[in-house]
């Protein structure tokens, strides 16, 4: 297993879009160790392959307080959405920028596990948050595009301002 660099805002490759899994191989089951590994080590409660630049549909997320349940969802899909749920969301690829969104509040979720096999997932609070979070990942979709356009510019510039501001005294040593 390894951990894998995570694509920061405002990386191109975070807009792309994955494209659907067909073989499900040992290399499709090395990805996903490596995902819930860099998950893990970054912090994260999930992650979307296209965070560290793969283009599977593959997402990994582990939302249980001991963070000892991870799940991987391959070709993920939600097939049904109900009700309204503002809560605050952060972006292991806008590192520090944190705000709240709003989502649906309960999701079915189609997917496959890394056997192909097919399973549905009824989910509600923060897995529910989460599986559309890694989901919009996957459509080349950020947190911020769900924000109104002087929020996501406010925190657009501030998040990109911190940036320079790191790189500057990174430089500088
Ligand atoms: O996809 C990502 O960037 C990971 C992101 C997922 C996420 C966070 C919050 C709401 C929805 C989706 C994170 O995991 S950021 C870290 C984080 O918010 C967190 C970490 C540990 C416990 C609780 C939250
Ligand atoms: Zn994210």
């Amino acid at each position: 297993m390894a951990v894998r660099p995570v694509l920061l805002y405002p990386d191109p490759r975070l807009r792309l879009k994955a494209e659907e899994v067909t073989r499900f191989d040992a290399g499709l089951a090395r990805l996903a160790e490596d995902m819930v590994e860099t998950m893990y080590a970054h912090g994260g409660i999930g992650l979307a392959a296209t965070q560290i630049g793969a283009r599977e549909r593959l997402l990994v997320l582990d939302v249980a307080e001991d963070r000892r349940e991870p799940h991987v969802f391959i070709n993920p899909v939600i097939v049904a959405r109900e009700g309204h749920l503002t809560s605050e969301e952060g972006c292991l690829s806008i590192p520090d920028v944190r705000e709240r969104v709003e989502r649906a509040a309960r999701v079915r979720v189609d997917a496959r596990d890394l056997h192909g096999q097919p399973h549905t997932v009824e989910a509600e609070g923060l897995l529910a948050v989460c599986l559309q979070h890694e989901i919009d990942h996957l459509e080349g979709r950020l947190f911020l595009d769900r924000l109104s356009p002087p929020k996501r510019e406010r925190l657009r510039r501030r998040y990109l301002a911190a940036r320079r501001e790191t790189e500057r005294t990174a430089v500088r040593g």
